[in-house]
């Protein structure tokens, strides 16, 4: 049992950090979640103990005459001491090798005297926790037994606890009992000297006491204002933080309390500075540090680690045993300034092993600022009794590189063409950067290893990069170079414009940055370590270069820009297509070109492009259509630059098919935009466009046949009217109603008016009506009154017979009475009666029609009484719309304007020629 498993280094568990060479962002990002900086944690060496000894309760470093070990208190050990259960050990492990072994400062077990004759047991060593501390001065070792205790007059155990201490001197060769020890935290000066903490003293308020250069010396009293029970002073350690010569005082309260924004008191811990202003003048830093996690214990332990970053002040590592995930406890690593401690830790360490039944307490016991593996940077030890481990982390040497980036000129002129890029046989301008490296730190292998470089240019409207290096025509360069202590290294490159054509921005800076880092592949040191950059450093530098603009020696543009905005029409119809041609004027009349000067065109829900509206007048445009979420677009080029004082005329063609009927108007939005920094649009020009519903409807009507000649051929007058040619020859009016839109008609009305009698006299004998379409007819008078037989053929005229001397008959007998009607030439309705049709007429689309029949017999009876005189009988029809099914009241209602057409039908009672002309909707004769 003498000896201890270990070190076994262990990789397993903790939060890696891996360095990002191309984005640094990110990279600064982990450094902030990990807080990993130069202790070591993948290459941490992890030494375990007997299980249930405590090891890892105290840690000490020791120094040979050769060599640096590492001592690791053992409190609840066995040893080989006679008669002795779990007596506690030292155990000195050398932190390059495998095996720890037990330092033997008491080999013997209890001792016994003679009390009146009586051999009676006088100490207690059994559970005597010695190894609860343990230090090293040179070379010489302090360990003591806190609960050792010595017989007294009472018997029972434990009732007079002592301690005790032993001492190792001349490099474990000669072991002596020492004066017995105070429970409670020791610490050793730098000079040796000895500073007590006493928590529990004072009333349990916590007090420091102890000699500081050969005298005693308490805190001033208002330290002491803690509150009850903070264990103010449980942890001590006495380093120079500020780096004035004059050591500081750092003291731990693990269970101090604060009362959260609940109102109820939480236990964080603190750790409070007081920094030496003069001799045992003692004053508090600027602020103290509150640990984060209730419950943690932060300010447990205190371990000075001299300067592990190497930045002239020394650090501070700070015990959290119980804190971190799953309390397995946490090591917080505190670099020191001229004012203190900073306020955020710069690396966590972190317990790793799951305890089945007892915290890990890592972080129980910390030793710091020593080298023990003599890379010139102090390492930790950290113990963490509750698994029997200790784990040493070993500082990775600190790299303190600079970089600066020039850019030279920073300007790109597209005239000018210094540099020659060979793609071809063209020859393309370029401007040149270069950039210096500088990289220096203490303690680096004799090679840094490598740099790599990087540019690339930040621009995220174009997918394009604008630049490229001239050498590779790529958008970035890597370079890999090999840097000695403090050696200074330069690196020209040059990049250059590409040609016009490729790319649009012209405005913006092009930026070019250098990202550089350690190279992550690089072989580690003789110590095992890899080199780390100092997390300060800045590892991303910019500059930005600009394109030369024709805006004068500010190269700041500012234009001016105008845009007019023509229709052709300012009216759109319901149920049309509308196309639409916009004409507008662009001008720029600033100073300086617009640069990516656009038009654009947001179209309204209703409107479609159709195109680029061509007319030698007008300039042809390149636009292209976009549409985004429910916006779309039309973007159409002005110039790169627009130059001052530009004025162009160019055409957009539309149509506007998709018009609600909610909106009474349709606008387009146009406006010209620039990507200058000033002054870069014009004014928003609105085109609105009225909506309107208007349907142009026609009535077509014809009369057949168009004369009737008497005395009709092969008809005679019948005795009785059976048939309906009886009445006589026949006449037929058709009438059509055709919307020829654009908007939709949903309801007319159609109405026709034809002689009936006059005088007495019937004149035409209507017999039936016959409808195509959305037609619905109705009227006061009986058609076919007499019931007669109707034929079924209505277009040919079947009736041959002639009764002409009847005819002549009933002429002479009419003769005896003054005839009315034979003075009467026209038979129109506003001089005869006349029979009326109201016809209702559906709905009608664009282009849709309805077709109304009359068919009727002319009375030739009474016509042929009245031989050799001749009539006009006129039909009249009328229409009317009534409704178009849309909110908005259409412009104008066709009934209203639209006069209505007269159908002339002319007799003859002998064959006159007549000349018709026929447009349509109107019918005439003009008869000789
Ligand atoms: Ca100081
Ligand atoms: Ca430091
Ligand atoms: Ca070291």
């Amino acid at each position: 049992m003498g000896t201890a498993p270990g070190p076994s280094p262990t990789r397993s568990g903790g939060k890696r950090c891996q360095w990002s060479v191309w984005a640094v962002p990110v990279v600064a990002l982990l450094l902030q979640l990990c807080a990993a900086f130069n202790l070591d944690t993948q290459e941490r060496v992890v030494f375990t103990g007997p299980r249930g000894s405590y090891f890892g309760y105290s840690v000490e470093f020791f120094t040979n005459s050769s060599s640096i070990s590492i001592l690791i208190g053992a409190p609840k050990a066995n040893t080989s001491q006679p008669d002795i259960t779990e007596g506690g050990a030292v155990y000195l492990c050398p932190w390059s090798q495998a095996n720890c072994s037990i330092i033997n400062f008491d080999k013997q077990g209890d001792r016994y005297f003679y009390i009146n004759d009586v051999n009676t047991q006088v100490e207690f060593k059994s559970h005597q926790w010695f190894g609860a501390t343990v230090r090293s001065h040179g070379n010489s070792i302090l360990a003591c037994a806190p609960r050792y205790y010595w017989r007294t007059e009472h018997d029972t155990p434990f009732s007079d606890v002592t301690g005790t201490c032993y001492l190792s001197v001349d490099s474990l060769k000669t072991f002596v009992e020492f004066a017995p020890c105070r429970t409670g935290e020791l610490t050793v000066m730098t000079d040796g000297k000895v500073v007590l903490g006493g928590p529990g003293s004072f009333y349990w308020q916590g007090e420091l006491t102890g000699m500081w250069n050969g005298g005693d010396f308490y805190l001033p009293i208002d330290f002491s204002f803690n509150r009850m029970g903070s264990y103010f002073g449980y942890a001590v350690a006495a380093t120079d933080i500020n780096n004035d010569g004059l050591d500081d005082l750092v003291v731990g309260a693990p269970m101090f309390m604060r009362r959260g924004s609940n109102g109820r008191l939480e236990e964080l811990g603190k750790v409070y500075v007081y920094l030496q202003r003069g001799p045992l003048l003692l004053e508090p830093s600027r602020s103290h540090l509150l640990g984060q996690q209730a419950f943690g214990r932060f300010g447990t332990s205190l371990a000075p680690l001299g300067d592990l970053n190497q930045d002239g002040f020394n650090d501070m590592a700070i015990g959290c045993p119980y804190g971190g995930d799953d309390q397995h406890g946490l090591v917080l690593i505190y670099n020191g300034h001229d004012g203190g401690l900073m306020d955020t830790p710069t690396q966590t360490l972190s317990g790793q092993w799951a305890s089945s039944s007892f915290p890990d307490s890592f972080g129980f016991a910390l030793r710091g600022n020593k080298d023990l593996d003599q890379n010139g940077y102090p390492d930790l030890i950290v113990g963490a009794f509750g698994a029997d481990k200790a784990v040493v982390y070993r500082a990775r040497p600190i790299v303190s590189a600079s970089a600066s980036l020039t850019v030279q000129p920073t300007m790109f002129n597209q005239e000018e063409k210094t540099c020659e890029l060979f793609t071809g046989n063209e020859t393309i301008a370029v401007s040149c950067i270069s950039f210096c490296l500088l990289a220096n730190g203490k303690h680096l292998p004799s090679h840094l290893g490598k740099v790599q470089l990087d540019s690339v240019k930040q621009n995220q409207k174009e997918s394009i990069r604008r630049t490229l290096f001239l050498d590779s025509q790529q958008p970035s360069l890597l370079k890999t170079l090999s840097l000695a202590n403090g050696q200074r290294s330069c690196h020209d490159a040059k990049i250059y414009l590409r040609a016009e054509e490729e790319f649009r921005d012209k405005l913006s800076p092009i930026y070019i940055s250098l990202n550089f880092s350690l190279d992550p592949h690089a072989s580690v040191d003789q110590h095992g370590l890899r080199p780390v950059l100092n997390y300060q450093t800045e590892q991303r530098i910019e500059q930005k270069a600009q394109i030369q603009l024709d805006c004068g020696e500010d190269n700041i543009c500012v234009p001016d820009l105008k845009l007019a905005v023509y229709g052709d029409r300012t009216e759109v119809y319901l149920g049309d297509e509308n196309s639409l041609s916009l004409t507008f004027n662009a001008r720029n009349e600033g100073e300086g070109g617009a640069y990516e000067a656009e038009l654009y065109v947001v179209l309204p829900p209703e409107a479609d492009y159709s195109g680029i509206a061509r007319n030698v007048s007008l300039t042809q445009l390149t636009c292209s259509y976009e549409a985004e979420n429910q916006t779309r677009y039309l973007v159409c080029d002005l110039g790169n630059p627009m130059k001052s004082a530009t004025s162009l005329w160019a055409g957009l063609r539309f149509t506007v098919p998709r018009l609600k009927y909610t909106y009474k108007t349709v606008e387009f939005e146009l406006q010209i935009r620039s990507k200058n920094a000033n002054n870069s649009e014009s004014e928003v020009v609105l085109y609105e466009l009225q909506v309107a519903a208007m349907a142009d409807v026609i009535l077509q009507g014809v009369s057949l046949p168009d004369k009737v000649i008497f005395p009709p051929p092969n008809w005679s007058v019948s005795q009785s009217l059976r048939e309906e040619q009886d009445i006589g020859p026949e006449l037929q009016q058709v009438y059509e109603l055709v919307n020829n839109g654009p908007s939709v008609v949903s309801q007319s009305t159609l109405e026709v008016r034809c002689p009936l009698r006059a005088y007495g006299h019937p004149l035409l004998y209507p017999v039936e009506v016959l409808t195509e379409g959305p037609l619905s007819c109705s009227s006061k008078h009986t058609f076919n009154a007499l019931k007669l037989k109707v034929r079924t053929h209505t277009h040919t005229h079947t009736h041959t017979h002639t009764h002409t001397h009847s005819l002549v008959h009933r002429i002479q007998r009419r003769e005896l009475y003054r005839d009315l009607l034979a003075d009467q030439g026209n038979l129109t309705c506003s001089a005869v009666e006349c029979w009326q049709l109201q016809c209702n007429v559906g709905l009608l689309e664009r282009g849709a029609s309805v077709i109304l029949s009359v068919r009727s017999r002319v009375w030739a009876e009474t016509f042929i009484e009245r031989a050799y005189k001749q009539y006009v009988m006129e039909c009249s029809v009328q229409y009317r719309v009534n409704r178009m099914p849309y909110s908005i009241p259409p412009k104008l209602k066709p009934s209203g304007s639209k006069k209505v057409p007269s159908s002339e039908i002319v007799f003859f009672l002998v064959s006159y020629k007549c000349n018709e002309l026929v447009n349509f909707s109107v019918f005439t004769c003009e008869c000789q």
